[in-house]
């Protein structure tokens, strides 16, 4: 069995995607990020990073000990070896997959991560609308570059490391489907070939189960209070703030 360390969020989503597409069990461990659970002892044991999703896999690969791991892109290459499914072996054919797995974790996640941030919640936040524009303009731009990227590859390719469905379009897709919906419904005219792809990979049963998995944790209507508590708890993380948990947690876990 597999226990998946998880919030419904798109990095969450690529794992239960990735377990529904292989058809694995697995056993879902709720990690409230807006309530601080990334910031438990027994979290930070799996995940010191204090971000899910993480796993624990208690019959790994090659055998032995429970294995835990984080970071959503080395999860699924994980999974991906352990089933034998959509990581071909062959080097050529599996670089190339695992290029654009890299490309999704350095690009699209944390540019979309950054882009949703200064449009979306960061005027919650502060005072003076106007400190937003430059951020908002640098990382809403970088999505749509990389937009274009996705674009021109899926208007050559069905899929996008070529002809084969894999973890490249599994790891992409969770961000890449909120694009319209984070930024701007407008964009999909731009990204016909994207669109495309969005539409059909969205289509599978296993993506559409995976990413209903835990719909229901993150849907409780927060307090002002508690609103407040989590844009600082989630937006406000300097090493100084995350110290303490660090420490505590390295104590209880000595
Ligand atoms: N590169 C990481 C990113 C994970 C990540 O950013 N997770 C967010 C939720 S989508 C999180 O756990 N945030 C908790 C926090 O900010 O403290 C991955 O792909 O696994």
């Amino acid at each position: 069995m597999i226990d998946v360390h998880y919030w419904p969020t798109p990095n969450g989503w690529k794992v239960t995607i990735m377990l529904e597409e292989c058809g694995l069990p697995y056993n879902i461990v709720p990690v409230d990020i807006g309530g601080g659970d990334q910031f438990t002892p027994e979290f930070l044991r799996l995940s010191p990073n204090n971000r899910m999703p993480a796993i624990v896999d208690h019959e790994p690969l090659g055998g032995g000990e429970p294995l835990a791991l984080f970071e959503s892109g080395a999860i699924l290459e994980y999974l991906a070896e352990k089933t034998g499914q959509f990581l071909p072996t062959e080097p050529a054919a599996k670089y190339s997959v695992l290029q654009w797995v890299h490309w999704q974790m350095a690009n699209l996640g944390p540019m979309m991560g950054n882009a949703n941030h200064f449009k979306n919640y960061a005027k919650n936040i502060i005072d003076d609308p106007r400190q937003l524009d430059y951020g908002t303009k640098r990382f809403v731009g970088e999505v749509s570059r990389l937009s274009g990227v996705m674009d021109a590859q899926l208007a050559v390719h069905p899929y996008l490391a070529g002809a084969e469905y894999s973890i490249a379009d599994i790891i992409t897709w969770p961000w890449a489907f909120l694009i319209g919906r984070m930024l701007d419904e407008s964009m999909w005219d731009e990204f016909p070939s994207l669109k495309r792809w969005v539409d059909e990979v969205g289509e599978r049963p296993a993506v559409v189960t995976g990413r209903r998995v835990g719909r229901e944790l993150g849907k409780r209507e927060l307090t002002e209070a508690e609103e407040k508590a989590r844009r600082e708890l989630l937006f406000n993380q300097t090493n100084e703030k995350v110290r303490a948990a660090r420490e505590a947690a390295a104590r209880a876990n000595a």
